[in-house]
């Protein structure tokens, strides 16, 4: 019998361990080590089942209706179930002795291990190893190996899984029937096929002795010390994907076993280097950073699938079941810039997904009176709102959910998401066909939002900010600067199209009826929009009377395990100055050039006091400001609040799913705030501001189909880049020295007692 090929990535630092079994920890756990290939999502259950696991494989874009609640994630059957049984004892963690139990999910080869041995009450101890991974070779198929070794007796191991066979219709008939799985989630259907291989010490068994209406059973007489392996291969395709999907399923299973476990195993693996290759970030100096950035970019490497343009990534991703697997802004400001920068295609299929149900957004401007369109709040698999009208606060009251009318900053958001994907990536064929028509459409939608007074300035008035402890409120700095950033890149982007005389942007043009006093309106908006600044004080008012309300002092009451909002309650909390999340440090982290070094300066000292951080999101923009600020002290203080959200669930909820937009806040606090990259119209710029320990740091990015290596150093300071692919591009310090590059060369700059020096060139 072979024996795994593979095993545990050698470099324990890749591997991310949960030692023992904590009943209270375990949903928590199974959110944190799950695997996902951004079609298929599978939560780290245990294989056997216990009265603590919640089991769930989630498929991206899979939603079932739940009454008036409104749709949230299907949950698909538990594919990985298998029961071993040892003469009539069946094994589990519960009785007997657990004399190890270990789970590694290996975060650089994308597969999740389990490592257990077990004495039963009579006495005999059996090993067994675990391995599963979804494969992001192939994002249809799902790989589940199980190795037992009988340590100290001879006897009768038995396993069973539990996948109901589907018999294949005779029109869909391929070869024999496999067991497996045809279940129907609303309209779609969804077919889950599997074959199983028992390996013995001299011969293997290719199918169950037992097939039963509920899965398969296998018996194996072992003698002492001996090992079997049960090798299972999945399909996964639904109709969503293909027209019949029990028939896909099948034949694709038919074709990945007669490749072979050992092949695809490999070809997963290599799919996972690659990704590294392209968006690995070392630190080195700190291995608690190494590890969370790690971890954040294992996620988002596992949520997003480049080649689905009808889905997008919810806000726990497909690790569990919190928000119902909604899509929110999330996406947009807080995960796309990675994709933007390590895998462009990924970037662009979670806008193609705006650009998909931007009928939708339509739809809910015009039903609200409005122009254009107004992207859901919270929005599943046809971009209709779906936020929940109504929650039970914690004391019990149902409160009424406002969001899905009023968060209406998510349009320009998505718009200013455009945006940034064009800048870095250049790709105008995206900008002509989708992009340019959802810039429109978010501007149409501010121009008849926003009314402008007497004295010709213009308002958004009874919106919800970010800060969502202040609701309905007028003029909320972030969406108004937000709004004028869309107006104005509508505008220009506009402009430069009809410039080009591009012709299938003049039949986009037409069709939208644009015309260039429609343009020239919306600059005239943004020009108008209030924007909260004063320049006496430097200070970005939140919202139009935020100064007058009162202080309370959040900072003392941040490590309480009641939260602020909880502690106050809705009327007073509406009354005080306390903040949920950045709103207004928001702006600083998505919109810098607009302000001097100064204003974020003083908008940041002036908000961070007061702001609760109850959403994960927070933690990360802060900590990406305060590095721009060269505040490192306080930048480490956030960076490490978010990189420990889910590692040690510090906001108490990582059961419902990994938060999948503090992992990409995690990560922009790393490449923007501490190496402090801009990606600019014709190269990039850095400015760094390592965290203190960080004596180096090293990543790739692309920009316009080029790769560039990053190498910043602490001390002595130095940036070294290396260009690969592409013509010539500016390479900048910001505010400082800058260069043409050219690919196949590294260039170099370094620190001087004010400021870097002039970049130089190395050569190859
Ligand atoms: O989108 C966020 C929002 O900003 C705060 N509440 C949770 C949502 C989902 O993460």
């Amino acid at each position: 019998m072979n024996d795994f090929s593979l095993s545990p990535y050698a470099d324990t630092e890749w591997l991310l361990i949960e030692e023992g079994a904590d009943s209270a920890r375990e949903h928590e756990i199974e959110s944190i080590l799950t695997i996902g290939n951004g079609y298929l999502g599978i939560r780290a259950s245990i294989a056997e089942g216990s009265r603590f696991s919640h089991a769930a494989t989630f498929a991206a874009g899979l939603y079932v209706k739940d009454g008036a609640l409104g749709p949230r994630f299907a949950v698909l059957p538990d594919w990985l179930q298998v029961e071993v049984t040892i003469e009539d004892q069946r094994l589990s963690l519960e009785p007997g002795r657990t004399l190890e139990h270990r789970r590694l999910l290996d975060l650089r080869q994308g597969i999740l291990w389990r490592d257990w041995r077990q004495q039963d009450p009579s006495g005999r101890i059996t090993g067994l190893r675990f391995l599963q991974l979804a494969s992001l070779a192939d994002r249809h198929l799902l790989v589940q190996s199980l190795a037992i070794t009988a340590e100290n007796y001879a006897g009768k191991i038995s396993l069973a899984t539990r996948l109901t066979p589907f018999h294949l219709s005779p029109a869909d008939k391929a070869g024999a029937d496999r067991a497996g799985t045809l279940m129907r989630v609303s309209q779609t259907e969804v077919a889950i096929a599997s074959a199983s291989e028992l390996h013995g010490p001299s011969s293997t068994m290719r199918q169950g002795n037992t097939t039963k209406p509920n899965g398969e059973q296998w018996s194996w007489e072992v003698s002492l010390g001996e090992r079997l392996r049960l090798d299972r291969i999945v399909t996964v395709f639904t109709s969503r994907d293909v027209v019949r999907p029990a028939r896909v399923a099948s034949d694709h299973l038919e074709s990945m076993c007669a490749r072979g476990f050992s092949a695809l195993v490999q070809a997963h693996v290599d799919a996972w280097r690659r990704r590294w290759e392209a968006a690995e970030i070392q630190i080195v100096g700190d291995d608690k950073a190494q590890r969370a950035l790690r971890f954040a970019t294992y996620h988002l490497v596992g949520a997003a699938n480049p080649v689905d343009e009808h889905v997008s990534i919810g806000a726990r991703g497909l690790t569990g079941e919190a928000y119902r697997g909604h899509v929110f802004w999330d996406t947009e400001i807080y995960m796309l810039p990675f994709y933007v920068l390590t895998d462009p295609p990924a970037a662009r299929s979670l806008l193609m997904y705006r650009y998909n149900t931007l009928e939708a957004a339509r739809r809910k401007a015009k039903a609200y009176g409005y122009n254009g369109a107004l992207y859901a709040w919270e929005s599943a698999d046809t971009g209709d709102d779906v936020t929940p009208q109504t929650s039970v606060a914690p004391d019990g009251r149902l409160v009424a959910i406002r969001t899905g009318e009023r968060e209406q900053h998510i349009s320009a958001d998505i718009a200013y998401a455009v945006w940034q994907y064009w800048r870095a990536t250049g790709d105008d064929a995206f900008m002509v066909a989708a992009g340019a028509e959802i810039l429109v459409e978010t501007a149409r939608f501010w121009a008849s939002r926003a009314e402008f007074d007497h004295d010709g300035r213009a308002h958004i008035r009874q919106v919800i900010g970010p800060d969502e402890y202040h609701e309905l409120v007028d003029d909320n700095a972030y969406t108004n600067a937000i709004a004028k950033f869309n107006l104005e890149r509508a505008a220009d982007t506009v402009a430069t199209l009809e410039r080009q005389q591009n012709g299938d942007w003049q039949l986009v043009s037409r069709r939208l009826g644009l015309t260039k006093k429609e343009r020239f309106s919306w600059q005239g908006l943004a020009a108008a929009l209030i924007t909260g600044f004063d320049p006496a004080t430097n200070l970005i008012e939140q919202f139009s009377g935020f100064f007058q309300l009162e202080e309370v002092d959040v900072a003392a009451q941040r490590g309480s395990v009641i939260p602020i909002d909880v502690q106050l309650g809705p009327e007073r909390l509406r009354q005080s100055k306390a903040i949920k999340q950045a709103d207004v440090v928001a702006l600083s982290a998505l919109l810098w050039e607009q302000w001097p070094a100064a204003v974020h300066e003083a908008n940041f000292r002036y908000y961070e006091p007061r702001t609760a951080h109850g959403s994960s999101l927070s933690p990360g923009f802060y900590a990406l400001v305060a590095a721009r600020l060269g505040d490192l002290a306080l930048a480490q203080t956030y960076f490490r609040q978010a990189a420990e959200i889910d590692l040690s669930d510090n906001m108490g909820n990582a059961s419902g799913g990994v938060h999948m937009g503090a992992l990409g806040g995690l990560w922009q606090a790393a490449v923007f705030g501490a190496a402090g990259l801009r990606v600019q119209e014709n190269g990039i710029a850095l400015d760094p501001h390592l965290l203190p320990g960080w004596v180096a740091m090293v990543f790739p990015l692309q920009w316009r189909g080029r790769l560039l290596h990053v190498h910043i150093d602490a001390e002595p300071r130095q940036i070294e880049i290396a260009v690969e692919g592409g013509g010539n591009l500016n390479l900048a310090i910001f505010e400082g020295p800058s260069c043409l590059a050219h690919a196949g060369r590294r260039y170099v700059s370094r620190g001087e007692q004010s400021g870097w020096g002039q970049w130089q060139e190395l050569g190859q």
